[in-house]
């Protein structure tokens, strides 16, 4: 083998864990944060800027030999485009690049690199490439969709598949997919944690003319953002941000309109929060003396009738048999409908900016025309934090999700096979985390039908699904009961135990808008806001306008609505699990060095947990041992037979060992109906195929040399 030690760990002689953290230290302490498993990619994120990402590196990394470049994030992508080219091997044109590690490891951060590269690769210099740059890979997405937590400074509070569509070589358009924004902490942020960037990038970016437009006030007088704003150098950084942001929003092509009622409603929200309430002596709930003022400021920002606001803060309407019935609220009945208004009038605005990004990138061709596709996919990492609630949960179980992906691609499939084709194999046994998906998805015991069967009760309580929880699961392997007045449980999950708190489970996993704060946001003059709640959320969750859906739109309503958040996830996983089941995956594993976000800092125990949560030291074993490129005969003989200038070869296995005798590869297997390559192997047979090609180029010239002289 060529291949230099140590960058491919699969070439590790002497495999154990600690013969791998020492590789992997010993590199990263050389700023070598990228090392191979084969045809995966390890990434430690090196919390400091480092020069391997400048133009010329890229350029080096267009259709290279993997060799004779040391790994790399670029290279990666390059892999995944020559394969959607069919450059490489045989196999699903579509591809995705599943990026993982848990919360700060650096996968959004690979995600932007891997974009940037592929669109150099499709390079026509066209203002599509452009527009996809900048709007998939930060400002104006990041903006709203991420937020400062313990963790990580710019954590992704949503999930996102970003799809890229082309047409042969060129890029064509692309979509974004989001999954379940953390709406809650518009409202509510924990110790050392912040609100959505958006707000401090505005607060601090707005022009004092703007300011006074959109009513905006001392940041530090707004409860949503704790009273907090930064530092003067944090603040200058805000500032420039903030005009990034408008930048990137007219890229998009938002009109002015849009942006300022979109401002506005920002805004609107903020004041929104300072509105306190009180109870009186007499037992009646009214806005306290203080908030007066906060509440005149939210229903001008709101473009509402102050009354109108008022009313849906303090009353419920429901209507029972064509009479509409008024409840009135309790003072944390009225605290809880002015934080689901600001929640919901956030998470609008959020799915609202997606879909007018996705307007823009649709691909403009016409419907007959192929189009192949490379799938990026960016989610929230795994989190444990000092309390985790229904977020936390949703969070780790797409994490799990993803575990499993990696699981069965990389062990179950592929061992599956060795068996099936009859070759000899001594199996790896692996962490298998299928019970604890399980655990969550199963019907009708799983903790998401749990959840539901709880949230359909009006009268339950967050301790009633709890207790339900601990009674199911008790003696489960993955389950932990927890005694406690709080309601918590222990999930045993695939990277740690996390302990979740239940309270407020039923609730966010309802997610239900009262009708009266539809009613009350559909007559606003402010017309985003009207088109905001007009729309219907479909039944995973994006926005469609309520006119495109006309035919349908009142029935879809009323039963999309039912859908809880729990319901509407674990759907939108399976649609994306379909989706990357069927296309040819490349995975980038992301470590996180050490907790406290410090660059040549690597903690030995931390690195440790990760590579064993991750099951790098069995991934390593088995693209050592095994055989990851398995074409059938056929596929095998319509590409390779080229390499024996022989037309007309049967496509049967006598052929393909026809054409790999005349190679020098060797440690190949053949099956039943199948051949089984290391993951070189591939990389081997396009090279003998590019030599045979400027091989072919070559006899031509000299041919039409040897003609030219005659003549
Ligand atoms: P994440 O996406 O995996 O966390 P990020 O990609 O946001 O993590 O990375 C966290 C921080 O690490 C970034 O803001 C950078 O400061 C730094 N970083 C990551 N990768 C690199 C790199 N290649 N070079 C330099 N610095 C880097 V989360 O979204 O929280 O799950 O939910
Ligand atoms: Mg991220």
């Amino acid at each position: 083998m060529e291949y230099k030690l140590p960058e491919d760990l699969a070439n590790l002689s002497e495999l154990h864990e600690t013969s791998l953290l020492e590789v992997l230290t010993a590199r990263f302490k050389q700023n070598r944060i990228y090392t191979y498993i084969g045809d995966i990619l390890v990434a430690v994120n090196p919390f400091k800027y480092l020069s391997i990402y400048e133009r010329d590196v890229s350029e080096q990394y267009k259709c290279h030999d993997k060799r004779s470049l040391p790994p790399h994030v670029f290279a990666v992508a390059d892999r995944a485009y020559q394969s959607m080219l069919g450059r490489l091997s045989t196999g699903p044109k579509n591809q995705c690049i599943v990026i993982s590690g848990e919360s700060g490891a650096g996968k959004t951060e690979s995600t932007k690199l891997l974009l940037r590269h592929i669109m150099e690769l499709c390079k026509a210099n066209s203002q599509l490439e452009q527009q996809i740059l900048q709007v998939c890979n930060s400002h104006d997405i990041e903006a709203f969709g991420n937020a400062q937590t313990v963790m990580n400074d710019n954590s992704s509070r949503f999930g996102k598949y970003i799809q890229l569509r082309f047409h042969n070589s060129s890029v064509k358009g692309a979509k974004i997919n989001e999954y379940l924004l953390e709406k809650s902490r518009v409202v509510h942020q924990d110790d050392g944690e912040q609100n959505f960037h958006i707000f401090y990038f505005m607060l601090a970016g707005i022009s004092a003319e703007d300011k006074e437009m959109y009513g905006l006030l001392d940041p530090r007088r707004y409860r949503y953002l704790n009273g907090r704003f930064g530092q003067e150098d944090g603040v200058q950084i805000w500032r420039s941000k903030y005009s990034d942001v408008c930048n990137a929003m007219d890229m998009v092509g938002f009109e002015e309109q849009e942006k300022v009622d979109m401002m506005t409603i920002l805004a609107g929200i903020l004041s929104l929060g300072n509105i306190a309430f009180e109870t009186t002596d007499s037992d009646v709930l009214r806005v306290t003396e203080a908030s007066r003022g906060w509440l005149k400021a939210t229903a001008g920002q709101f473009g509402v009738q102050e009354e109108d606001l008022l009313k849906s803060l303090t009353c419920t309407t429901s209507v029972t048999r064509g009479e509409a019935i008024q409840r009135l609220h309790n003072q944390q009945q009225a605290e809880d409908a002015r934080d689901s208004i600001a929640k919901v009038a956030y998470g609008r605005v959020f799915g609202w900016i997606v879909s007018k990004i996705n307007e823009l990138l649709a691909p403009q061709v016409d419907a007959d025309v192929e189009l192949n596709e490379i799938g990026i996919l960016d989610i929230f990492g795994f989190e444990n934090f000092a309390v985790n609630r229904f977020e936390q949960l949703c969070i780790n179980l797409a994490n799990e999700q993803l575990q499993y992906f990696f699981n069965h691609h990389i062990f179950l499939m592929e061992q599956k096979e060795y068996k099936q084709e009859g070759i000899e194999w001594e199996t790896i046994v692996y962490k298998d985390n299928k019970p604890i998906l399980d655990l969550f998805l199963t019907k009708p015991i799983g903790i998401l039908s749990l959840l539901d069967e709880q949230s359909a009760f009006p009268q339950a309580t967050d301790r009633d699904f709890v207790d339900k929880l601990n009674s199911k699961f008790k003696t489960a392997p993955n389950f932990e009961v927890v005694r406690s007045h709080t309601p918590l449980f222990t999930i045993v999950h695939y990277a740690g135990k996390v302990q979740y708190n239940g309270s407020g489970f039923l609730e966010k996993n309802r997610d239900t808008i009262p009708a009266n704060i539809r009613e009350l946001f559909i007559n606003s003059v402010t017309p985003l806001l009207s088109v905001l709640f007009a729309a219907t959320i479909s039944r995973t969750g994006t926005l469609m306008p309520r006119k495109a859906k006309l035919q349908v739109s009142e029935d879809n309503f009323n039963s999309t609505r039912k859908q809880s958040v729990g319901a509407q996830f674990k759907h939108s996983l399976a649609v994306l699990m379909e989706k990357m089941f069927v296309a040819s995956p490349h995975f980038v594993r992301c470590i996180k060095p050490n907790r406290s976000k410090q660059p040549d800092v690597l903690d030995s125990q931390l690195v440790m947990d990760q590579l064993r949560y991750n099951g790098l030291l069995e991934t390593i074993r088995i693209r050592r041992d095994g055989f990851s490129w398995r074409p059938t005969f056929t596929e095998f003989v319509e590409r390779y037979n080229i390499l024996l200038v022989k037309p007309n070869l049967p496509l049967d296995k006598e052929s393909c060992v026809t054409i790999l005798n005349s190679t020098e590869l060797s440690g190949w297997k053949c099956g039943l109906s199948r051949l089984f390559f290391k993951y070189w192997h591939q990389e081997e047979l396009a090279r003998l195929l590019e030599r045979m090609g400027r091989a072919a180029v070559v006899i031509q010239k000299n041919h039409r040399m040897r003609i030219c002289r005659r003549k």
